[in-house]
């Protein structure tokens, strides 16, 4: 009993949690985050990603709910796990061969509180509702922290564009539009790309929503620049990320010059941090898929940068390709951790580093970890970081450029204007150094300095608790 919130309580307050005098006290100083986690367990236990992710969030605003009565005499958290609406469908979709397949779709429009739902789609064959459940439940926050209206939500199927023909992946997304169409819109909720969605999906998305809605509006972002798309869009996750680590590292008197840097991954979050923190001065090292991992101790710049787009969607061998392109090291079905690096940027997928990992990276001399991709580094591996004094970035507040350079679009469809590229990096400049200021602000306050986990989830909580309190009971 009690295992999944316990253990990670105990951390928080780096006790022993084998020591059953101080579970009791801890049990009775976070009576109601406990309460619910161990009621969402029971209620849903095998939707372990989402139940990572409330746990984690749990943990950290604990210290919130203890000092103020208010958010349990106001249920927050029991309205807060559940998602206010989740939409299955079947997508039906004809392959190159006129076989028909069938698909899983859904979107999950987890919170309203602060604005229409906004979040990613992802299409891969990983997906299911606990991990959309997951994603969603962090975009709440994540979107809470860019300072702009947007509420939080996920979507996607559990369709893998990996070696898919252009027709097929036009055909799958033409179908998966024709049901949600009726569920989307600029104040209803608006979706954008995730793993498997870049802007060529977002493009027939688009073309289908255009087509069943009758209506060109800002229900998609991350849309093609000559209709209605942002500059910046494709870059800023990664750009992001790599101005919160100038941020983070500013806080140490540290810059990006010369740092090696250890980044997993190949899409479109790794893209922009290598491109980013090549330009600021660091040497990127690795780079990786499901098939292993790339070596480049010279660092992936220039043309090799532009080839990462290549690699997309291949098929099979998809790092390995680097490798074969320009003569470096491919170490097949591996994790890039176990190269020593002063900054690791995991932007893959969830879970992608454990404890093994952290071990590894913290032997080998790794100073920060900051989080590309949505809650890569697993629960215990957070801890270890933290307990070695490694400081850790999680991406709700690291990826947020992505979601807010989608808020800017909205802004920008919504006036019909159009900015250039440096008004929207300045913007993107803005909210990164907001989301920091923010996580160490609340950080600090609740004695957890450095601790930028604790940061980023009171930040974001306590913004959306107070709109769902002005709210009423809805
Ligand atoms: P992409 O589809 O562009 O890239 C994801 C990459 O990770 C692919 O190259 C994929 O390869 C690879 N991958 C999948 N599984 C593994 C694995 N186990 N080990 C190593 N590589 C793996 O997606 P994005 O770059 O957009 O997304 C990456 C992460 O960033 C996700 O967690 C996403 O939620 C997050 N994110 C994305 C944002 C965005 O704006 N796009 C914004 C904020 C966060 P393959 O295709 O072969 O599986
Ligand atoms: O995880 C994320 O923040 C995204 N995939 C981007 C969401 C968006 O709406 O731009």
């Amino acid at each position: 009993m009690l295992d999944i919130i316990s253990k990670d309580v105990y951390s928080l307050e780096e006790e022993n949690f084998l020591n059953n005098k101080i579970k009791i006290k801890a049990l009775k100083e976070y009576g109601y985050a406990d309460q619910i986690m161990h009621s969402l367990k029971a209620m849903v236990p095998w939707e372990r990603e989402f139940l990572q992710a409330v746990n984690e969030l749990l943990n950290s605003i604990a210290p919130v709910l203890k000092q103020d009565p208010l958010y349990e005499n106001f249920q927050v958290l029991e309205r807060l796990v559940i998602p206010e609406r989740i939409i299955s469908f079947r997508v039906v979709w004809t392959d190159d061969q006129n076989k028909i397949r069938v698909n899983n779709g859904y979107r999950v429009q987890f919170n309203s509180a602060i604005g229409p739902y906004k979040g990613g789609t992802r299409f891969h064959a990983s997906v299911n509702l606990s991990s959309l459940k997951f994603l969603g439940f962090e975009q709440i926050f994540k979107n809470a922290l860019t300072g702009l209206p947007m509420g939080g939500g996920k979507g996607g199927s559990d369709f893998s564009v990996t070696g898919k023909s252009r027709g097929e992946i036009m055909r799958f997304c033409h179908s998966y539009m024709t049901e949600l169409f009726r569920y989307i819109g600029p104040d209803i909720d608006v979706p954008a790309g995730d793993i498997g969605v870049g802007a060529q999906e977002i493009g027939f998305l688009f073309g289908a929503y255009k087509r069943l809605s009758g209506r060109w509006n800002c229900s998609l972002t991350g849309k093609g620049l000559s209709w209605g798309g942002s500059q910046l869009r494709p870059e800023a996750t990664g750009y992001g990320i790599v101005y919160f680590a100038e941020n983070v590292l500013q806080t140490k008197n540290e810059n990006l010059e010369g740092k090696k840097v250890a980044v997993s991954g190949f899409g479109n979050v790794a893209w922009g941090v290598v491109k980013k923190a090549t330009e600021l001065g660091a040497r990127v090292v690795t780079l990786s898929g499901p098939d292993g991992f790339i070596h480049d101790p010279d660092g992936v710049s220039g043309e090799k940068i532009d080839f990462m787009k290549t690699m997309r969607f291949s098929g099979i061998d998809e790092v390995k390709q680097y490798s074969d392109q320009f003569g470096v090291e491919f170490i097949p079905n591996k994790r890039p951790w176990i190269i020593p690096c002063d900054i690791a940027f995991p932007c893959a997928i969830q879970n992608e580093l454990d404890l093994d990992d952290a071990k590894a990276l913290i032997r080998n001399g790794c100073k920060f970890v900051i989080e590309g991709a949505n809650m890569p580094t697993t629960l215990d591996a957070v801890h270890l970081f933290h307990d070695a004094g490694i400081i850790f970035v999680p991406g709700k507040a690291s990826n947020a450029g992505g979601v807010g350079a989608s808020g800017l679009e909205i802004v920008q469809n919504k006036n019909g204007f159009s900015w250039d590229a440096q008004k929207v990096d300045d913007q993107l400049h803005r909210i990164m150094s907001d989301i920091h200021e923010i996580c160490i602000t609340a950080a600090e306050k609740y004695g957890r300095p450095d601790n930028y986990v604790v940061g980023a989830n009171i930040g974001g909580f306590l913004k959306v608790a107070e709109a769902m309190i002005d709210h009423g009971a809805v």
